[in-house]
């Protein structure tokens, strides 16, 4: 899936897309050998690691986590849904093993977010000032994920749905033929709008879920009031130091990034 007017076709339909083969299996095992080296505890209750805010995170753990800020391959993708000009709100990394639990339905944005106004089973009309997907996440795999072991689950076209999200659904996700867990091995990235009704599901791998998420927004938004800090040491390029901005006005007030 390399033409870029079906990429952005099916991440306007699905509110999500698989890019495999981003990464190549030498740039895998880098990351997977920065990850080792930091001797994390055995994923448990906790299922994240290196998050940011506060701080740098795990980009502080080595340039190629530094490098995958602004990787050519998804740049392109990002600006169908973010525009110019965008800024790196949060990051953490997901680690699961055999037999851990699934995590709750959930979107941020959108019908079924905590914050709108959506009433069960009632139309909902979207407002047009209202920033529905202004916010994009990219995971990057460096172990397989899908049916077969887990992860990244969501509705597929959720993100422009009008309801809230049904209990039935939400109390039993793994039962529910509209919830999806795409396939997406090592090296690829999954582009998703937290519009999307989405979560994790149950870990049935043999093999350690590994997880890196950089989670982006429109340039005058933040999710958060705290910042992700530049990594102390690391050269980054004028372009990914973009990325650690302020929220502010695009153009006027945040540079393009293209
Ligand atoms: O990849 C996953 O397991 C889902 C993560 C998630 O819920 C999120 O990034 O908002
Ligand atoms: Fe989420």
């Amino acid at each position: 899936m390399s033409d870029l007017q079906t990429q952005q076709y099916l991440f306007d339909v699905q509110g999500y897309l698989v890019i495999e083969d981003v990464l190549a299996s030498e740039e895998v095992a880098e990351l997977n050998q920065r990850i080792d080296e930091q001797e994390l505890p055995v994923p448990g209750k906790v299922q994240r690691f290196g998050s940011a805010p506060d701080g740098a995170g795990f980009l502080q753990w080595g340039k190629s986590f530094c490098d995958l800020l602004d990787n050519p391959k998804i740049m392109d993708i990002l600006r169908f849904r973010l525009g110019d000009c965008f800024r790196l709100d949060r990051i953490y990394g997901m680690y699961m093993r055999e037999g851990m639990p699934r995590g709750g339905l959930h979107a941020d944005y959108g019908a079924s977010s905590p914050t709108s106004n959506a009433k069960q089973g009632e139309y909902y009309a979207f407002r047009d000032t209202e920033i529905t997907n202004g916010f994009v996440v990219v995971t990057w795999n460096l172990a397989d994920t899908g049916p077969e072991y887990g992860g990244f689950c969501c509705i597929p076209g959720s993100h422009k749905s009008n309801y809230r999200l049904p209990h039935e659904i939400a109390a039993a996700p793994e039962q529910a033929p509209c919830v999806t867990l795409p396939n997406a091995p090592a090296g690829s990235a999954i582009l998703f709008s937290e519009a999307l009704t989405h979560g994790t599901a149950a870990w049935n791998g043999k093999h350690q879920r590994r997880s890196l998420l950089y989670k982006y927004c429109v340039s005058h938004m933040a999710w958060t009031s705290r910042r992700v800090a530049q990594p102390r040491g690391i050269e980054l390029t004028e372009r990914q130091k973009i990325l650690f901005r302020e929220p502010a006005d695009p153009y006027r007030h945040f540079p393009s990034l293209f």
